[in-house]
């Protein structure tokens, strides 16, 4: 009965997992029972897995990682199933222009929400970086819509291994590219098993609102994915060379991947967790007043300032990075127009950066319908965004008009922007989500 209820599930959400049961036979259905009896996370069941146990790599679902990366060339040759495991060979010899080579393999069909995790052994040794990670590509060639211009692209790294630090150390992470390029997050861990010397399971899990990454079962990171672009992926299973004296031999195993998927109703008692605590990371999201929370990175008219991706994976805008005279005020200023609901006096507070290293230079201004606030953000001495109050204002019901003027044209960041009629709030942390409409009727 749990088969049947196996195969009906990954008919209707991954199917490319049926026809992993069918090649395999009765012996891979039977481990695709146990494992759903195995699921790693409350609420998950199998839906698609490769164990690598056919002669040969399975190509109608994956494809080689072929060309340059780095120090090394990646070659299919490098690539191949052996009791049970995927086997990367890493060599020293010369080719496509490389004197050293490695490979990995990438998934052909997309992939979405779900927990997903391999069990590998990482004994590629110094010079080598091994890593189980996806992107919107199935290839750097590949010409799918989600790598076209402007299209937002994220790429999660459930582990990267650089035997060059040690036998230990795992980083993980997301990053967003073009066009607004930076980290999501990063972290790293600290093993205590020597991750060369056994397997270990290594897991994410991607979900609409937040991204885990997992050790040995073991949560590692919550990261908040509201706001965060998404899409299916490809998943990568790869070593690559990052120093040109890597060690001469060594191998990469992977054991299994295997992918899970929850149900709606199971993922809506999951998620109340997670979103919880990455609310509470939050700070207050609300007053007790009305509060206009905007973000900066929504003003229409951003003329100089750019769209960054920065730390605590907050959207911001970035003005000039050197100082020159003789620019005009168009040119230093965003602006956008917010429509009001409520008229009345409102505390105007600003999110903007700062850095213990030459503190007070990255400094802006904001000016609510062309008065300027009396205080200059991105002074306020702590290391990271951090909240200041800028004083009072009078807002108009309808339209009023913001800029962000960038005093000195030196790094100024800001974040967003709150506009409270509750004279006592005062935020911290990353705040509330933005609740205005911005309009261009300037
Ligand atoms: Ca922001």
């Amino acid at each position: 009965m749990k088969l049947v209820i196996h195969a009906l599930i990954c008919v209707s959400i991954f199917g490319i997992a049926c026809k992993k049961i069918q090649l395999y036979g009765k012996e891979s259905r039977l481990l695709a029972v146990n494992m759903v009896n195995d699921a790693p996370l409350d609420g998950y069941v199998l839906s698609w897995s490769d164990e690598f146990n056919a002669p040969a790599l399975d190509t109608t679902n994956w494809k080689y990682r072929v060309g340059v990366s780095q120090k090394s060339y990646q070659r299919a040759a490098n690539v191949r199933l052996d009791s049970g495991k995927l086997v990367i060979d890493l060599k020293t010899e010369n080719f496509g222009g490389k004197s050293l080579t490695g490979g990995g393999i990438i998934t052909k069909t997309a992939s979405g929400y779900g927990y997903y995790e391999v069990s590998a052994r990482l004994d590629g040794g110094y010079g080598w970086h091994e890593a189980f990670w996806t992107t919107g590509m199935s290839g750097f060639d590949d010409p799918n819509p989600i790598k076209a211009a402007n299209a937002r692209m994220l790429e999660i790294d459930c582990f990267e291994h650089y035997g060059e630090y040690d036998a230990y150390h795992l980083t993980y992470g997301a990053i967003e590219w073009g066009p607004y390029p930076g980290n999501v997050n990063r972290g790293y861990h600290t093993s205590t098993p020597d991750l060369s010397a056994g397997y270990h399971t290594y897991g994410f899990e991607y979900t609409p609102d937040y991204l885990n990454y997992y050790f040995d079962g073991l949560l590692l990171k919550t990261v908040d994915m509201r706001g965060v672009p998404q899409h299916n992926f490809y998943m990568w299973l790869s070593a690559i060379a990052t120093k040109a004296d890597a060690t001469s031999s060594g191998h990469v195993y992977f054991d299994y991947v295997r992918a899970y998927t929850i149900s709606p109703s199971e993922y809506n008692t999951r998620k109340t967790t997670f979103i919880n605590a990455l609310d509470a990371q939050r700070g207050p999201m609300a007053s007790g007043g009305t509060d206009l929370w905007i973000e900066a990175e929504d003003f229409v008219q951003k003329s100089n300032w750019t769209t960054e991706r920065d730390v605590q994976n907050s959207l911001i805008i970035k003005g000039f990075t050197s100082y020159s005279a003789g620019r005009d005020s168009t040119q230093l200023r965003a602006r956008t127009g917010i429509t009001v609901a409520t008229a009345g006096t409102y505390k105007l507070w600003v999110r903007s950066r700062d850095f213990t290293t030459a503190p007070g230079t990255r400094k802006f201004k904001v000016i609510v319908n062309g008065i300027t606030s009396p205080t200059e953000y991105g002074t306020h001495g702590t290391d990271g965004y951090a909240w200041q109050s800028g004083g009072t204002f009078t807002l108009a019901a309808g339209q009023n008009i913001l800029d962000i003027f960038d005093s000195s044209q030196y790094h100024a960041r800001c974040d967003k922007i709150l506009l409270t009629t509750d004279l006592t709030f005062i935020p911290s942390l990353i705040g509330g989500v933005s609740n205005v409409l911005h309009n261009n009727d300037l």
